[in-house]
This record gives C-alpha cells, sequence and structure tokens, in this order.
C-alpha cells in the first residue's frame, strides 16, 4: 500500500528546471573530487520529525495527521515504519535515524515495551532489505516521559538512572541489529534550571557513568560504531551540561571516553551555543571528534530550536568546506533533523522540505568544491601564517627559543607590525564563488 501516491520518484533535472519535486542541483550519481555526491552528503532522514510530528506547537494542535489510518497504537507503527520506507525510496535517502520511542509507543511496563520495540524492529530489518536502506544512527528517547524531568542520567533518583540505562540498553541491541552505524547522545533533560536544588559534580560523574556503561554494553556484543554526543546549551533545561562542542569534547577527556565519542553537530544548536554551524564543526574536526551532522537552520530572529530545514546555501557552503577538510564522512552524515513549518501542512509540503534541504547541501558541495578549486582562499589563509614557516616562527615551534631568546629577538627589532586579515577581500571573493562565473 502506498501512502503518497501523489507523490513521484524524486529525480535529479539540473539546475535549470522549474519542476517542483525534482532536484535542481542533487544529482546523486554525479562524481565530485572523486567521490559520488550521494556518497559524500549520505542523506539521513529523522524518523521522529518527518514520520511522527504533526506540528502541535503550545498554541495549538496538529495540522498534519501522521496515522497512517490506523488507530491502534502498534498498527500505525507499522504503518509509519512502510510510509517511512516509500518516502527514503522516493527521495532518494540513504539511511535514517530513530529515538526508541519514534519507533514503538512505550506501553505500561518496561517489559511490553521492549517487546512492542522487537516486533517494530523486525518489521524495520524486512524493510531495510526490501528497499536498501541503512541505519545512520539509533538513540533512546530519555527526555519525554514524566520520570525523566529531573535528567536520567543526571536524575537524583538512582531508581531512575536503573530505568534510563534499561533503555539505553535495549535502544542499542536495536540499533545494533538494524546494522546502525552509530549510537547518539542528545544532552535531552541532562541540565538544570537552577543552581539552587542541583549537585552539579554528581550529575556529571553519573552521566560520565551512564554513558561509560552503555560503551562497554555495546563492545560487549559486538557494536564497533562510534557513539556521538551532540551538543546544545539550552532547552529544554535553562543549561545543557553538553553546551557546545567545546565543552563536550573537555568532558569526554576527563571521563576517559575520548575513544569511543565524536561529535554530531546540529546547526541549530550551534546557533544556540552563540556559535556558527561552521565553528563548531571546525572545532570538532580539528579536536578529532568530527563524526555526524544534523542538518537544519534556525531562524535568528527567535531564541529558540525551530528545526527549520536547510535552505540557507552560504552557510551549507561554509559546513561542506569543513565537512570536506574532515576527509568527509565515515560513519556519519547528514540527518535532517527538521520539521516543517505548521503551515506547511501536506505531505507534499513535506517532501517538498526534503528536496529543499538536500538541493541546499547539494548546492554547499558544490560551492565547496569550487572554493578549493579557486584556491584564492587558501592562498590568502597561508600567506597570513606565512612567518611560522620561516626560520623564527619555526624556532618557536620547535622550542629552541625560550623567553630570554624572544626577549632578546624583540629588543633587537624595537617594534614589529602584522600583515591585514583580509576579511572583506575574502569575503568577496566568496561571493565571486557563490555566485560569479
Ligand atoms: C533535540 C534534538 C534531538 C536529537 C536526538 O534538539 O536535536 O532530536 O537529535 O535526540
Ligand atoms: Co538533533
Amino acid at each position: 500500500m502506498a501512502y503518497f501516491d501523489t507523490i513521484p520518484a524524486v529525480k535529479y533535472e539540473g539546475k535549470a528546471s522549474r519542476t517542483p519535486l525534482a532536484f535542481h542541483f542533487y544529482d546523486p550519481e554525479e562524481v565530485i573530487l572523486g567521490k559520488k555526491m550521494k556518497d559524500h552528503l549520505n542523506f539521513a532522514m529523522s524518523y521522529w520529525h518527518t514520520m511522527c510530528a504533526e506540528g502541535v506547537d503550545m498554541f495549538g494542535v496538529g495540522t498534519v495527521d501522521k496515522s497512517y489510518g490506523q488507530t491502534d497504537p502498534m498498527e500505525q507503527a507499522l504503518a509509519k515504519a512502510e510510509a517511512a520506507f516509500e518516502l527514503m525510496d522516493k527521495l532518494g535517502l540513504q539511511y535514517y535515524c530513530f529515538h526508541d520511542r519514534d519507533i514503538a509507543p512505550e506501553a505500561e511496563t518496561l517489559t511490553e515495551t521492549n517487546a512492542r520495540l522487537d516486533i517494530v524492529a523486525d518489521k524495520l530489518l524486512e524493510l531495510q532489505q526490501k528497499y536498501g536502506k541503512k541505519v545512520l544512527w539509533g538513540t533512546a528517547n530519555l527526555f519525554s516521559n514524566p520520570r525523566y524531568m529531573n535528567g536520567a542520567g543526571s536524575s537524583n533518583s538512582p531508581e531512575v538512572f536503573a530505568f534510563a540505562a534499561a533503555q539505553v540498553k535495549k535502544a542499542i541491541e536495536i540499533t545494533h541489529k538494524l546494522g546502525g552505524q552509530g549510537f547518539v547522545f542528545w544532552g535531552g533533560r541532562e541540565g538544570y534550571e537552577t543552581l539552587l536544588n542541583t549537585n552539579y559534580k554528581l550529575e556529571q560523574d553519573n552521566i560520565a557513568r551512564l554513558f561509560t556503561l552503555a560503551r562497554d554494553y555495546a563492545r560487549s556484543i559486538g557494536f564497533t560504531g562510534p557513539f556521538y554526543i551532540e551538543p546544545k546549551p539550552k532547552e529544554p533545561m535553562k543549561h545543557q551540561y553538553d553546551y557546545d562542542a567545546a565543552t563536550a569534547i573537555g568532558f569526554l577527556r576527563k571521563y576517559g571516553l575520548d575513544k569511543d565519542f565524536r561529535m554530531n553537530i546540529e546547526a541549530n544548536h550551534a546557533t544556540l551555543a552563540g556559535h556558527t554551524f561552521q565553528h563548531e564543526l571546525r572545532v570538532s574536526r580539528e579536536e578529532g571528534f568530527f563524526g555526524s551532522i544534523d542538518a537544519n537552520i534556525g531562524d535568528m530572529l527567535l531564541g529558540w530550536d525551530t528545526d527549520q530545514f536547510p535552505t540557507n546555501a552560504y552557510d551549507t557552503t561554509l559546513a561542506m568546506l569543513e565537512v570536506l577538510d574532515a576527509g568527509g564522512f565515515t560513519t556519519g552524515g547528514l540527518n535532517f533533523d527538521a520539521k516543517t513549518r505548521r503551515p506547511s501542512n501536506t505531505f507534499e509540503d513535506l517532501f517538498q522540505a526534503y528536496i529543499a534541504g538536500m538541493d541546499t547541501f547539494a548546492l554547499g558541495l558544490r560551492m565547496a568544491a569550487k572554493i578549493k578549486a579557486d584556491g584564492r582562499i587558501e592562498e590568502a589563509l597561508a600567506a597570513k601564517y606565512a612567518g611560522w614557516s620561516g626560520e623564527l616562527g619555526q624556532d618557536i615551534q620547535s622550542g629552541k627559543l625560550g623567553f630570554a631568546e624572544l626577549e632578546a629577538y624583540a629588543l633587537g627589532k624595537g617594534n614589529v607590525s602584522t600583515g591585514s586579515g583580509r576579511q572583506e577581500y575574502l569575503e568577496a571573493v566568496l561571493n565571486d564563488v557563490l555566485f560569479g562565473a
């Protein structure tokens, strides 16, 4: 049975095309810098927004019906799985990402909930084989149920910690069974509203304990993929412990988790932290923690996580430059952690949103490759730091010169100056590459 009858399989038509339900920039098979576009981009569907979210906000009910013609929760979950693969197939998405609770509804007891998960996981495995799709990553929803209102790993209650551990254990098993390439920990409610009622140290230690137990268990059942931390500075909690990439990397190093964990960088989380998307990717890459991406964009005039489909080609260009400079994705990819606006309430809008997001990242990849071929930005960067390849620079870096020698050098010089940063020139070059010949 088809759930999206009116939507055709989406094809690449090229940049002159005016067809709405067609790719204008994303040509999956086209080779750029020695690799097919689809293998550079590893696009993934987010199960929660795409298959579950109906447009509910705090002022109103849903505007899209995602019951897939079913009323019984398990029948709905199974229909949803079929619909998910029809959507991925029509869009040519190779991967999907899910929370345990997206794929199967929670029941009264953990035993029953786990049994439900097993049923849907069997169905998903069957569909994966039929359609040739893969799991980019799985995760556990440790934030919706009221038991997690004070956090999961960071809960004040060891009973809740035990529940969280049990849930993560099962989510890892399901992810592994489905051949998932990674496992994500987004902070959920790991954070605080006020320090007046918060034992900061105990909470941090316990989050690390949950991660360590997860890592050890996963390795014991043969899951070899990376874990990812997905940093976010606020929302739902006023302060989230995984504030940004630098904070999360420091945490992982402190607790000895740096070998098994990487970053999953979300664009909207970066801007909530007061950083650019590119900044968070640069930090991850330079620190050796580049992993995966949640592809979306926020609205700079709003202070929350709007999770919009990414349609800003300037941003995706700079992001794809970082991806290329990181050597590309290995286990990671671009997961559209994005939802249509509440008034975009048809399934056609949903397909259109994916097409827009995929085309914008395809443009980003094309432009990033063009920037590399152009070479002017790289040249200017090399020229700015050229002194460090000279004798003085080399002697400082090798440790040959101490404070006394550096002082003698400075005294001998009297004064020194540095070259221009040439920011406006570089911004103009970027525009040249994006919009010029
Ligand atoms: C929340 C968010 C999550 C994670 C997975 O802001 O981004 O959906 O991606 O838990
Ligand atoms: Co996300």
